[in-house]
């Protein structure tokens, strides 16, 4: 099925498609890395996602999970992670959440009123404890983030590097870049997604008052009101991400994503000596 309207975005930017690229060795990844623009590569997730399917079958009947209907979010619900598991694979595209899931906080002063289905927010190591050990082809040892000890986010109130999404159909991630200068790679375990980006110097272009905009400044995507924003100087920058493929999103890059069907995505924050020192100073930045 294809993504109804209402969950894509409508800005009338230039649209460039986001290169698949077959690196041949390091050498050649390093250099498309270092562009700072976006790119896929294929890569062989089959392990990731048996480890995945492995350790959902662990969870014990009774955890509960919270979902949120976007980032930003306006709500957060809370149930439990076996009816979460049902609504993703079973439940119609119409239905905005799990069984039993209640609102456990809510952001008012949100001006837009598009409401999207939910997507589980925790599932973190805690739950998936193999997360920790997922590594990315090509990154590897070169995310100084993975020689960190894994105790190391916690003790330090520092986010980890490792996201995992279970998703329905039809969930959106509208517009933000991401915390603290990480690049970031969102590797396509099952199911797909479709990804849209802007360049960091556009920050200012995709904020603008006179249209509507997400608690987090930036004008909110998937209003039609946003087809009139002044934007034929940008790109919009999409791409298809399927099965076994990944995503590099580099620092700073806006992003909105809209999964295509029910799935599975591990993301990394990844830091390396291209960004070290922005990452760092971030760190430093919020805690002063
Ligand atoms: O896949 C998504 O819905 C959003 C992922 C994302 O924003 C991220 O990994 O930074
Ligand atoms: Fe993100």
């Amino acid at each position: 099925m294809q993504i109804p309207e209402q969950f894509l975005p409508k800005l009338n930017a230039r649209r460039v498609t986001i290169p698949l690229i077959s690196p041949l060795d390091e050498q050649e990844f390093s250099n498309h890395f270092a562009r700072e623009t976006p790119f896929l590569i294929e890569a062989d997730l089959s392990s990731l996602l048996r480890s995945t399917l492995s350790q959902i079958q662990k969870v014990p009947k009774e955890q509960k999970i919270k979902t949120f209907d976007s980032i930003p979010y306006r709500e957060i619900r809370e149930g439990l992670f076996h009816n979460y598991m049902d609504y993703v694979e079973h439940a119609p595209s119409n239905c905005l959440f799990p069984e039993g899931f209640d609102v456990v906080e809510e952001r008012l002063e949100s001006v837009t009123e598009t409401k999207f289905r939910h997507y589980a927010l925790s599932l973190n190591e805690s739950l998936f404890p193999e997360i920790e050990g997922f590594r990315i082809p090509w990154i590897e040892e070169r995310n100084y983030l993975l020689n960190l000890q894994s105790n190391f986010f916690q003790t330090h109130g520092i986010t980890s590097p490792h996201w995992l999404f279970i998703h329905p159909a039809f969930s959106v991630s509208n517009a933000h870049y991401d915390h603290d200068s990480v690049h970031t790679a969102i590797a396509q375990l099952k199911g797909r997604k479709k990804a849209y980006l802007i360049s960091p110097e556009h920050h200012a272009t995709v904020q603008q008052e006179q249209f509507p905009r997400l608690p987090n400044g930036f004008n909110d995507f998937s209003n039609p009101l946003i087809a009139q924003l002044p934007c034929r100087d940008m790109e919009l920058w999409e791409g298809d991400l399927r099965e076994n493929q990944v995503l590099f999103i580099p620092r700073r890059w806006i992003h909105y994503v809209v999964s295509e069907t029910p799935g599975m995505s591990y993301s990394q924050d990844i830091v390396n000596s291209s960004n070290l020192s922005d990452w760092l100073g971030s760190l430093f930045k919020t805690r002063i």
